[in-house]
């Protein structure tokens, strides 16, 4: 405690700011903003903010949320409220809609909320400003555990996503950065980041995700999507998709992950990286379906890391609180170079310590091997390297 030295010869910045705590999606919707407070604590409490520069990040602006979001859909976010929502939209309050209208999106996933477009601009302000820190080289490797909401398109929201930070980040990293890879391991498939750089081959978009069509949402990224046809199309196979079954544990992830991630760095050669990190792609996740422990999460991290190249990492989903928290504080270990050093026995003092009693107060509890069995065989894992290899080789000249 206490002990987290500076990294020496990079610099690392976290950009936070704590007015995303304060909003609530719904008592009964999976979505806490409670993880961020948990994340924030171990932060702190290990003394890992003294290994960066932190940042309270900004509000983004309209025009900014507007370089990728349609107008009209900015304004209709700036101005609904829970009160005035019904007023605006009567087809709401039937319920004739269902699920998930047409409405911007608005329905049982994407509530509308108090403070919504404060929440929205928030932690998407956090994404721009880590993005313009990289591309000022002001900073090797930023951070913003409160964005990565990979779900949210142009002129809607969808699965608990609203303003779509990481497509906003990837536009300020092109202002600057020739290619940008962008690679995803929540355990939901990257739909809204893929759909805005599906044309262009200065973004490369990687995807790991369970998948299945009917059942699992969003019900996109089978192994064959890869980017439009047409010859002539810039954005040709430079799109990934890993489609996985449930189960998936830390060793077949791992070798999955470094299989298809090494030859995309190689022939793409990105000069930054985007890496969605979320944290339902953990075992015991509430809505998941994976067996990953926070090592092996954590071991894309450090992998991705260990290639040197400018890197934003950010949050997504997540919806065990305490395991999120333990992730994200693991990985910002690895990401200032304290993960051998850091005490796996969690902090004797730290606000909400209780929160990780069940799991003994430990970063690492066992969360592989519950009541899931791995439905990925090696065949499958063979088949999806086989595959991206011959997609790349597709992609150079
Ligand atoms: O399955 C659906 C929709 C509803 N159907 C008509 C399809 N929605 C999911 C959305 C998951 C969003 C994940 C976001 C992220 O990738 C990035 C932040 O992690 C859903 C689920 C589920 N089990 O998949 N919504 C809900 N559960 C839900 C449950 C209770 C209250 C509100 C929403
Ligand atoms: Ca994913
Ligand atoms: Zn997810």
């Amino acid at each position: 405690q206490n002990g987290v030295a500076r990294p020496k010869g990079y610099t690392v910045s976290w950009h936070y700011n704590p007015s995303v705590e304060n909003h609530h999606f719904g008592q009964t919707h999976p979505m806490k903003p409670w993880r961020l407070t948990l994340t924030k604590s171990l932060v702190l409490s290990y003394g890992m903010h003294q290994a960066m520069d932190s940042y309270v990040s900004r509000a983004a602006t309209k025009e900014e949320l507007a370089e990728f979001h349609k107008d009209e859909y900015v304004d209709f976010l700036s101005v609904a409220t829970p009160q005035n929502i019904y007023e605006m939209y009567p087809e709401l309050a039937t319920g004739t809609l269902g699920y998930s209208s047409h409405i911007f999106g608005v329905g049982d996933d994407c509530p509308i909320f108090d403070g919504l477009f404060e929440f929205c601009s928030t932690y998407t302000g956090a994404s721009i400003d880590a993005a313009r820190k990289l591309c000022a080289k002001q900073s090797d490797i930023a951070i913003n555990w409160s964005g990565g909401l990979h779900h949210a398109k142009k002129g809607e929201a969808s699965g608990f996503c609203y303003v779509n930070d990481i497509v906003l980040a990837i536009l300020q990293l092109l202002r600057y950065h020739s290619r940008v890879l962008y690679i995803d391991i929540d355990v939901h498939h990257g739909d809204g980041v893929e759909q805005a750089f599906w044309s262009t081959d200065r973004v490369m978009c990687v995807s790991f995700h369970k998948y299945d069509k009917e059942v699992f949402f969003p019900g996109t990224g089978p192994l064959e999507s890869t980017g439009p046809i047409h010859p002539d199309n810039p954005g040709k196979n430079y799109t990934i998709n890993v489609p996985l079954n449930d189960g998936i544990d830390d060793e077949s992830y791992d070798y999955l992950f470094r299989n298809v991630i090494d030859p995309a760095i190689k022939i793409f050669h990105p000069t930054a990286i985007v890496l969605q990190c979320g944290a339902d792609s953990l075992g015991h996740d509430r809505l998941g379906c994976f067996n990953l422990n926070i090592r092996g999460h954590g071991a894309c991290v450090s992998f991705v890391k260990s290639y040197g190249i400018p890197l934003l990492v950010v949050g997504g989903g997540g919806y065990t609180p305490r395991n999120v928290a333990r992730a994200w504080a693991h990985e910002t270990s690895i990401l200032i170079g304290a993960d051998r050093t850091l005490d796996p026995a969690l902090p004797e003092h730290m606000p909400h310590r209780d929160a990780f009693r069940k799991e003994g107060f430990t970063l690492f509890p066992n969360l592989g091997g519950w009541r899931r069995e791995n439905l990925n065989s090696r065949a499958d894992i063979e088949k999806i390297i086989r595959h991206v290899r011959e997609q790349l080789a597709g992609i150079r000249g």
